[in-house]
């Protein structure tokens, strides 16, 4: 096919390295940047195109459709990372849970998982034939970026997967999920352990499609208490990374671990194996560059709700965390959380403009 074709008389040629250069904590021009949901709603291109298509999962089914809104944040922007176009519930969607999208409410589930049974029954999906949507995705978004900037896979943490299938939908209390984990600790190791099999295999048939880099999301992994959090999520993510490819034609495949609120159990997170650990804006990046050291790539941290300020505002707090992470490299701009879809796409501009004018000092000896 084309897009195969194109992939492979691309894999040598990557225009634009920076991000993989910063994970790999190599020297740079300027700090690279990716934004967490750069495509989605706060963009009208993106609102137009999930119209047309109809609902977010057909979007999403669709390779071309895929492909076209991965890019369109790419149109606007001087991003430095393609992120793949899809969701981390298309594991649990695989394993027949029924997923469906309620407008306003988010993400739900018809079958949730909640006893050892139903544990048990869960079926381990095979990513290359259940999930081969989404791989085609991938190629075709190889194809299309033609070596402009790599692309990023992505997957749920076994943790935040199991917190939408076993509540069934998003949570504010999680009441349902702990309940099992202290309930039936054994249940929810069965539970993390399959799904950790899933995520390695999911995120290896995109990285054997095409994906260049791959961020595990651990999303809901600050609910937990300290030795609820090493002994139910990083454990399992830690899994994961040992069983992920590693290099794939000719370059590093790096990994990023992001547990949102964890910036508290970095030293651990930074020590599971992974290339690059992103953190939310609660974390000061100076202070988990001292504790980190050389282990490890730092990405993030702009609180995204600095965006609904004034573009003064913006590039003063852009400023102020490149001061924070200082000189050299290892760092990857990014929000510390995904962008609010009520984000004026202008907002974003003041904030790439602050960022390409002020982040080539820190990288200047
Ligand atoms: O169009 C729509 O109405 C759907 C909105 C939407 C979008 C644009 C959903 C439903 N998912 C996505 C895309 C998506 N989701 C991407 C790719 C886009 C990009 O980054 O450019 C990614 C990486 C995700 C990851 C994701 N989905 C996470 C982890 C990251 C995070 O933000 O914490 C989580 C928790 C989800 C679940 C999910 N899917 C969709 C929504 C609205 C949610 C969040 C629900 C909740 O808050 O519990």
């Amino acid at each position: 096919t084309s897009a195969s074709a194109a992939s492979a008389a691309t894999a040598s040629t990557l225009h634009n390295d920076r991000f993989l250069r910063a994970l790999a904590r190599q020297p740079v021009d300027r700090t690279p940047v990716w934004m967490m949901r750069q495509a989605g709603r706060y963009l009208p291109e993106y609102r137009a195109k999930r119209a047309e298509a109809g609902s977010f999962m057909d979007l999403c089914r669709n390779q071309d459709l895929a492909c076209e809104v991965t890019l369109q944040p790419l149109e606007r922007y001087p991003l430095d990372a393609a992120i793949l176009f899809s969701d981390i519930l298309t594991i649990p969607d695989a394993m027949d849970l029924g997923l469906y999208f309620v407008t306003g409410e988010g993400p739900k589930f018809k079958k949730t998982v909640r006893t050892p049974a139903e544990v048990e029954a869960l079926k381990v999906p095979d990513a290359e034939r259940d999930l081969d949507y989404v791989m085609r995705a991938v190629s075709t978004i190889r194809g299309e970026l033609n070596g402009r900037v790599p692309l990023i896979g992505f997957s749920g943490s076994p943790w935040t997967l199991a917190t939408y299938m076993v509540e069934g939908s998003s949570s504010k209390d999680f009441r349902h999920v702990k309940a099992m984990l202290y309930d039936t600790p054994d249940a929810m190791h069965q539970l993390l352990d399959k799904l950790a099999h899933s995520v390695t295999d999911y995120l290896n048939a995109q990285i054997r499609a095409g994906a260049q880099a791959v961020q595990i999301f651990d999303t809901w992994g600050g609910a937990l208490s300290t030795p609820a959090y090493l002994e139910f999520s990083l454990r399992y993510m830690e899994q994961i990374v040992a069983g992920l490819i590693r290099e794939h034609d000719g370059r590093r495949v790096p990994v990023i671990m992001f547990t949102k609120n964890g910036g508290q159990w970095l030293e651990q997170i930074s020590a599971a194996g992974a290339d690059g650990v992103g953190l939310d804006w609660s974390t000061e990046l100076s202070d988990a560059r001292q504790r980190v050291g050389h282990r490890v790539a730092l990405q993030g941290n702009l609180d995204p709700n600095v965006l609904f300020a004034r573009p003064s505002a913006i590039r003063a707090e852009v400023a102020r965390v490149l001061e924070s992470y200082g000189h050299g490299p290892g760092h990857v701009f990014n929000l510390g959380h995904g962008i609010s879809q009520f984000t004026n796409p202008d907002n974003v501009t003041a904030f790439m403009d602050a960022l390409n004018e002020l982040s080539p000092q820190y990288h200047r000896d």
